[in-house]
């Protein structure tokens, strides 16, 4: 496959409610959008999962457009005639930034598999044709506003609530939504928002019998998270710190983690997340996919690998009504609690073209 065109797009699309994190208040998601044309015309899609702030993960937008243009895309370019699996080795010189690459390689995946007429599920190894959906749920204003969102998640058919919690927002709005719903599955995600010294604060959280509790600790402090493991009885869970698969081999090498948030975009692309899926699967732990307030883009392909017979926890794979009015594709609606997993060849989607001109903020072509 040989890449003639590049386009690389920003988009805004606001949010239907703001998303509130312990890092963070997100009203409208800025995403950056790639399209890939081969020299034979056939096109791939792709979406960034850098946020517009580097709060989640040092990657943010512009720099992520940048790290592409200057560096990523001139390499890609000068090897010529690729394919997708030729992506993460020709880019790894270049340090971090697993998001802009996986960018990149999923872009170069959706044409290959298109021109091989075969669907990103299939290629992944999907076993399932529908998938169960979590739903992410931020800070709210109050207990009440919590109590009010959930319900609606719930009449929904959410099959799994995850709360975003913080230090002043965690066993009170836990406690009251356990209460009201006592059998529904529940967890939680701090976002690093604790420390070392808060082992007890969080044992509180073990009566409310969660799945897990997510990514409590600073990104960097997997003994920390190993020494919380000892203390808490809610399984440890980890997002922010597994950036590849040898992270995730260290992490269950030092008990830092029992089950394992996959996210593509934070671990370099699909091909590095299937490597993580079998190592979990392997040794017998759990992963679900988390998610990044996609778009229709990447929500397809993260539906294609939530079907993947680890994954045997609901994801952050909601429908596109939960955060957005208007989808850039067509939308992904819940039906039962599952979304279907997409058939068509390559991610199964397309971004309908006159509502992303619409929404487009700055839009590059670069021919090679
Ligand atoms: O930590 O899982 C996270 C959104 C943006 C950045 C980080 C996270 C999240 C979410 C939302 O929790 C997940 C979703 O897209 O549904
Ligand atoms: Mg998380």
């Amino acid at each position: 496959m040989k890449i003639a065109e590049l386009e690389l797009r920003t988009i805004n699309l606001p949010l239907v409610r703001p998303f509130r994190t312990s890092f963070g208040t997100q009203t409208a998601r800025e995403v950056l959008i790639l399209k890939v044309t081969t020299t034979d015309g056939i096109v791939g899609w792709s979406e960034c999962v850098a946020m517009s702030e580097p709060l989640y993960s040092p990657e943010y937008v512009a720099g992520s457009l940048d790290l592409m243009r200057r560096f990523l895309i001139p390499t890609l370019a000068q090897a010529g005639d690729i394919t997708a699996q030729d992506v993460a080795p020709l880019l790894a010189p270049f340090l971090g930034s697993p998001m802009a690459k996986a960018t990149l390689e999923t872009a170069l995946l959706d044409a290959q598999l298109r021109i091989e007429n075969r669907s990103l599920a299939d290629f992944l190894g999907a076993n399932k044709a529908k998938i169960p959906c979590g739903v992410s749920v931020g800070i709210a204003p109050s207990i009440d506003a919590l109590v009010d969102e959930v319900s609606g998640y719930i009449a929904d058919g959410y099959k799994r609530i995850k709360l975003k919690i913080e230090p002043g927002w965690d066993l009170e709005p836990v406690g009251e939504i356990r209460r009201l719903w006592p059998e529904i599955p529940l967890q939680v995600d701090a976002n690093q928002a604790y420390g070392r010294s808060d082992g007890e604060l969080l044992s509180g959280l073990d009566k409310f019998e969660l799945l897990l509790i997510e990514q409590p600790l600073d990104e960097h402090d997997i003994l920390g998270h190993a020494q919380l493991a000892l203390k808490v009885l809610t399984p440890i869970c980890l997002d922010e710190s597994i950036t590849s698969l040898h992270s995730a081999e260290d992490a269950l090498a030092l008990k830092a983690t029992t089950v394992i948030n996959i996210k593509p975009g934070r671990v370099g692309g699909y091909l590095e997340a299937v490597k993580i899926h079998d190592l979990c699967l392997n040794e017998g732990i759990p992963v679900w996919c988390g998610g990044m307030l996609e778009t229709g883009i990447g929500r397809a392909a993260n539906v294609a690998l939530a079907a993947l017979p680890g994954f045997t926890l609901p994801g952050d794979t909601s429908a596109s009504s939960r955060f957005f009015h208007q989808d850039i594709t067509d939308p992904f609606v819940m039906e039962d609690g599952f979304l279907h997993v997409p058939q068509g060849i390559g991610i199964g989607v397309t971004p309908h073209l006159d509502f992303l001109d619409s929404i487009t903020s700055h839009k590059e072509v670069i021919a090679l």
